[in-house]
């Protein structure tokens, strides 16, 4: 799909700008599990899928900056490469980010044209804005043969969208995009950056995601608000306990103990990224033997802290999760991505996948009188040049 696609927008950009650009595709991301954990410190279990953004990217040998939102049929130019600011177009935002943060390194980035598009639903969770940096970060990196390895794209990437969209987000959407691999999750350990491939078997679980249709306008204020609340507790913690760096290195003991001065809302924000990391490690564990039941177990465990400790769900999501359980064929349900709206991942038997969609969405208009987008996924490579279509 991206080849098709990644051919149309190289004749829009030949058309625009008279010259041969290069073309990436940036996939958007799954989580299994693990939310909320990654500027913890903590575990998160992604998976790069195939709903992707795709680019067209040429140097333009002058000092301007073109950019292309191909499907919206907008563009935004700047003058001057060496002027970058942040813009009132949105999505303009995440591409100049990047820029900038090629530049913070020390990168001279000289005039450069961009026509951009994609297939990941935006608001669903699924990290549009990651693929949109990541993918532009993989560009510009070999385009100005800047030589930065993945994991410096990934946090150029990531503190594109601190500083141009205003998300305090973690590492795990930027991390995923780019080291995802073709049939496989990948658990990264946030602090240290070390990571593990796992096979994912598609032949006993399938991932189907439903899409809430709720894109609340609350998610980046109250994401920086969470992230803000987990730091007040590791630094009362650090006041009583040695040795805490961030909330991975807590126990539930120490927060107990610490309740009182954490106050209930700090309290239960860190009770549910420490139970957090501790589901993820057993759903590895899981993963390893094949045990999906136990796996799913976890994945309703996330949403309940979620729901009920960090109140990063909604009444929809909620639904969604509550229709899944009593739906055929289900491993396991959760709410995904920084919330308020966006999708949940099931784990699903790959021969119940039509009924558990027919189910789901029947419960979902009967409830909300909302209709049911869902997605079934697969699980691709990371980052990297449209080879077919050059
Ligand atoms: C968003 C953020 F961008 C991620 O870094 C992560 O924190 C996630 O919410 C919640 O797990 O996608």
């Amino acid at each position: 799909m991206s080849a098709t696609l990644a051919q149309a927008l190289a004749a829009d950009f030949q058309q625009r700008f008279g010259y041969a650009p290069l073309l990436v595709r940036a996939p958007g991301r799954v989580n299994l599990i693990g939310e909320h954990t990654d500027y913890n410190g903590g575990f998160v279990l992604p998976a790069a899928v195939d709903k992707e953004a795709v680019f067209a990217v040429g140097l333009n040998k002058g000092a301007q900056i073109r950019l292309v939102a191909h499907d919206l049929n907008e563009t935004l130019d700047l003058d001057n490469a060496a002027e970058i600011a942040p813009s009132d177009t949105h999505w303009a935002n995440y591409l100049l980010g990047v820029a900038a943060q090629f530049q913070l390194r020390g990168v001279d980035v000289p005039g450069f044209d961009c026509v951009f598009a994609g297939t990941v639903p935006l608001g669903a969770g699924m990290s549009s804005s990651a693929a949109i940096e990541c993918g532009l970060a993989f560009a510009l990196n070999k385009l100005l043969d800047a030589g930065f390895e993945k994991m410096e794209l990934a946090r150029v990437a990531q503190f594109a969208e601190h500083t141009y969209a205003g998300v305090q987000c973690g590492i795990m959407d930027q991390f995923a995009s780019l080291f995802g691999r073709d049939g496989q999750v990948v658990r990264l350990d946030c602090r240290s950056l070390e990571y593990e491939y796992f096979p994912f078997d598609t032949q006993a679980a399938r991932i189907v995601l439903c899409n809430s249709g709720v894109k609340h306008s609350l998610a980046s204020s109250e994401y920086n608000t969470r992230r803000q609340e987990c730091e007040r507790g590791v630094s009362i913690l650090q006041q009583h306990y040695e040795g805490i760096s961030s909330l991975r290195d807590a126990t539930m003991e120490q927060l107990e103990a610490l309740k009182g001065e954490l106050g209930g809302t700090v309290f239960r924000r860190c009770a549910y990224v420490v139970q957090e990391n501790a589901r993820l490690i057993r759903a590895c564990d899981c993963l390893n033997a094949g045990d999906l039941a136990g796996f799913g177990k976890e994945m309703y465990g996330s949403h309940a802290g979620l729901r009920d400790d960090y109140e990063v769900s909604c009444a929809e999501l909620d639904v969604l999760v509550e229709a899944a359980q009593k739906a055929p064929g289900v491993f396991g349900a959760r709410m995904m991505g920084g919330g308020f709206g966006g999708c949940t991942i099931n784990l699903v038997a790959p021969d119940k996948v039509d009924a558990f969609i027919e189910s789901v969405s029947k419960a979902y208009e009967e409830k909300l009188g909302l209709k049911l987008e869902t997605y079934q996924t697969t699980i691709v490579a990371g980052v990297g040049a449209v080879v077919e279509a050059q």
